[in-house]
């Protein structure tokens, strides 16, 4: 056979963040030969980032868990798929039997949101369960943008995208998509984009403590105090609404509260909060009012605004921002989408709910769920505090909350405390080490995708299916495989008995797998063929045909279309949100705050060839200097008597660490940035490449009970934390 014979070209969406980029991989045989951007993909155009080339190592790292583990004295051995479901279904069946459902707790990780057979099944694994004590991600990151969007517009995933494409003004606080690659925003190749503004003559401004590389391609860069931007926002507000008089716009008729944001706002001039945010009175006047005056202007806040102590009133306020301003559900400002596959207006079965909030409440800390949820800050607590109702056993599917969640190593504790531990998860890390069972997917080559929850946050209607790469090997099983799987033994064991139908749903559902179902949504949303019957309607035959993805349009204005709200209007002053004001006023009252001394605000950064805390045993991303540094403002490292390379140790409520400084006035003076998804050096992990590069968790620093007090989000942001040069290090003492 020739060698041309055997090559050929695949086109598929990268899954590894949110930006969708389409990837050109070339192929010898089984052999990859190249990784490129798709050119011809017409939402990403041809970028990819450095990450992509890393789905061939993930495929073929040699730590990565291909057969189903079990954790004995003597330590991993490996067994049968069967064997294994029956062991973890039993044994979570026992212990609900025994001490209620809500012993078996679960928590969700990320990579649950980029896995298309994940968030078709996942869902009935953790129903099976009928557990209170579910937790996922959400809660360390955006639940603040679901809670905002559950109370104004009736659906917790109505979130609002910014126009990116066609704004003139955008004001990005609290995220840095030139590293992050864009989140709540998917929009592949930010960094053109935002210059693409520039160039139309429009302008970005960044309001962030750390001079990021979004900072530094903006055309204004605004040191803001951690955890103070809802002061700022309402002093913008302020300006727009009570300075101003607010701008009509086809929803005016809709919008409900706008009286009472006003009085909220009234008091919160730029002057008032100036002296909590370190952003000077006349510099936050001349942000609004260059707003006020784009001709589309939008607001965009992201992880740093929703990982701090008022994470809701910020994408609350930015929300009525953006709609006082008449940028909401409007070209250039803050859009809904209308995706092909539609999770919000879609059939109720293949959908996400709107929300809900505080249906139950957390046993130890009586926090309130969310959507179904308990916020993961109190997973370890849930764990250890004896009594009826602990957590006994967990299902970890895709997470790693030991590096990821505040207050990591309390949760590593809790974790050696549990009777049973399940992980399903390709990799032997600081969270699944715990676990009595790993079982492990297949490689994000050896599955289709489509994204559904991304396309439904994307700054362009698009649709993109991608086959799978390559055949999965014969021992490999599917996340969506193994969810089924778990959930028919789990129901079974509960009815105690036999039932043919169950047993033929199962077989219907392991047939249909994600494929059917995915075209079945395709063909009943907005642009699938029950609207367009014949050949334009889009089904999964119609994505097969178009590998490269099909573009459907800039976004348009459809909110009056969306939005669930029961009384039929859209909520500018929801009164959880309105109620939460008095928390900030007390925390921030008028005047000048008060400052500790010795004290600094400790956030964490993001880096392009990271990805949370598990890509990092692919050798190519960690190349060049060490990451896992602490950034010190070069005033406060002489105060402190820290210079570049030397060690600091770092203290916090929760635990100390000791890292090595970076001097850089690219952090605020009182402010120090730490990565986070860092923390390798746990003994018994399995992935030689991270172990090498282990770092620092920061989570060994963040406090579990810093959050967000209203959503119950962590409030990684701003955590107070002393700093001090570490003791030189023993020189290594000489054998006897
Ligand atoms: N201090 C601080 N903490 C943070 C953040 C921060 O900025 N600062 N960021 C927060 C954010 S935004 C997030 S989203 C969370 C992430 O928190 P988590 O989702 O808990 O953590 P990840 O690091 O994404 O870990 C993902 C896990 O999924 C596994 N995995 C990867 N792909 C697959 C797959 O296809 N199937 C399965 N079954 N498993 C897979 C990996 O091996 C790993 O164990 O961390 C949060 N924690
Ligand atoms: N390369 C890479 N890409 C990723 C990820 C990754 O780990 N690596 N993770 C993915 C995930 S899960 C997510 S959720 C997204 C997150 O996407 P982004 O939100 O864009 O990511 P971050 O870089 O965490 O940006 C948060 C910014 O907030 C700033 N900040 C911290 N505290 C405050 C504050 O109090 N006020 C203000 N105004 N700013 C503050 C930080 O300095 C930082 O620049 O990225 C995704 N993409
Ligand atoms: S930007 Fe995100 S989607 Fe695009 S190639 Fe990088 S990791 Fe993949
Ligand atoms: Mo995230």
């Amino acid at each position: 056979m020739s060698a041309s014979a055997a090559s050929r070209v695949h086109f598929r969406t990268c899954n590894l963040c949110e930006a969708m980029c389409g990837l050109r991989i070339e192929l010898e045989g089984d052999r990859i030969t190249s990784i490129r951007g798709d050119e011809e993909d017409p939402f990403s155009r041809g970028h990819i980032c450095p990450k992509a080339l890393a789905l061939e190592d993930l495929h073929k790292d040699p730590d990565r868990l291909r057969h189903p583990m079990r954790r004995t004295a003597t330590g991993w051995e490996q067994v049968s798929w069967d064997e294994a479901l029956d062991d973890v279904a039993r044994r979570l069946h026992a212990i609900q039997k025994q001490h209620g459902k809500d012993a078996v707790g679960a928590y969700l990780g990320n990579p649950n949101v980029h896995n298309l057979g994940a968030l078709m099944f996942g869902p009935g694994l953790v129903r099976a369960l009928r557990s209170r004590n579910r937790f996922s991600a959400t809660s360390v990151d955006q639940l603040p943008h679901q809670f905002a969007a559950h109370f104004m517009f009736g659906h917790q995933l109505l979130v609002p995208i910014p126009d990116i494409d066609r704004t003139r003004y955008m004001l990005v606080m609290g995220a840095n998509p030139v590293a992050s690659n864009g989140s709540l925003m998917t929009a592949p190749d930010v960094r053109a984009r935002l210059r693409a503004i520039q160039q139309r003559g429009g302008r970005v401004v960044v309001v962030d403590p750390r001079r990021t590389e979004t900072a530094r391609i903006a055309d204004t860069h605004v040191f803001i105090r951690p955890g103070t931007d809802a002061l700022a926002l309402l002093a913008l507000l302020h300006v727009a609404v009570v300075e101003n008089t607010p701008r009509a716009s086809h929803l005016s008729a809709h919008l409900h509260g706008l009286d009472t944001v006003r009085e909220l706002a009234r008091d919160f001039t730029p002057e008032r909060v100036a002296p909590h945010t370190g952003v000077p009175a006349d510099v936050l006047r001349g942000l609004a009012r260059d707003f006020l005056a784009a001709e589309a202007a939008v607001c965009y806040g992201r992880m740093g605004l929703s990982t701090q102590p008022f994470g809701s009133l910020c994408q609350w306020l930015i929300n009525v921002l953006n709609a006082v301003t008449g940028n909401l559900d409007r070209e250039g400002g803050a859009m809904f989408t209308q995706p092909a596959f539609d999770i919000i207006g879609g059939p109720r079965a293949m959908g996400v709910g709107p929300g809900s909030f505080g249906r139950w409440k957390s046993r130890v800390r009586g926090l309130p769920e969310f959507g179904g949820e308990l916020p993961s800050a109190v997973l370890a607590e849930e764990i250890l505090t004896p009594g009826e109702g602990r957590i006994r056993a967990l299902l970890t599917v895709a997470g790693n909350p030991v590096l990821s969640t505040p207050n990591g190593s309390q949760l590593e504790r809790a974790l050696g405390e549990l009777d049973f531990m399940v992980s399903i998860d390709p990799y032997l890390n600081e969270t699944t080490r715990h676990a009595h069972y790993i079982l492990p997917p297949v490689s994000p080559l050896e599955r289709s995708h489509y994204d559904l929850v991304f396309h439904a946050l994307a700054v362009r209607n698009t649709a993109k299916y991608s086959p799978p790469l390559f055949e999965p090997g014969p021992d490999a099983r599917h996340d969506w495989q193994i969810a089924l799987a778990l959930q028919h033994r789990l129901e079974a064991l509960r009815r105690g008995r036999p039932s043919v139908r169950a047993t033929l749903k199962y077989q219907a559902l392991s047939r249909l797998g994600p494929e059917r179902l995915l075209d079945v949504g395709l063909r009943l949303g907005p642009h699938g063929t029950r609207f367009h019957p014949l050949k334009q309607g889009l089904s999964l035959k119609k994505l097969r045909e178009s590998p490269h993805g099909v573009d459907l349009g800039a976004l348009k204005p459809c909110l009056l279309k969306r939005f669930q709200t029961k009384d039929r209007r859209i909520h500018l002053a929801p009164e959880p949100l309105v109620a939460d004001m008095k928390r900030l006023r007390e925390r921030f009252p008028e005047g000048a705050p008060e400052v500790r001394d010795g004290e600094l605000l400790l956030i964490g950064r993001r880096h392009l060839r990271d990805n949370n805390s598990w890509m990092h045993n692919v050798p190519s991303l960690l190349k060049g200097k060490p990451r896992c540094t602490l950034m010190v403002h070069p005033e406060d490292a002489a105060r402190l008597g820290l210079a570049e390379g030397v060690d600091a140790t770092v203290t916090s409520r929760v635990g100390e660490v000791t890292v090595p400084v970076t001097v850089t006035d690219d952090v605020m003076p009182g402010v120090v940035s730490l990565p986070h998804g860092y923390g390798h050096g746990r003994k018994g992990i399995r992935m030689k490449v991270a172990t090498e590069h282990a770092g620092t968790s920061i989570n060994d620093l963040t406090d579990d009970r810093a959050l967000d007090a209203l959503s119950g989000n962590a409030a990684f942001s701003g955590t107070p934390v002393r700093v001090r040069r570490a003791e030189p290090r023993a020189a290594a003492t000489p054998a006897a």
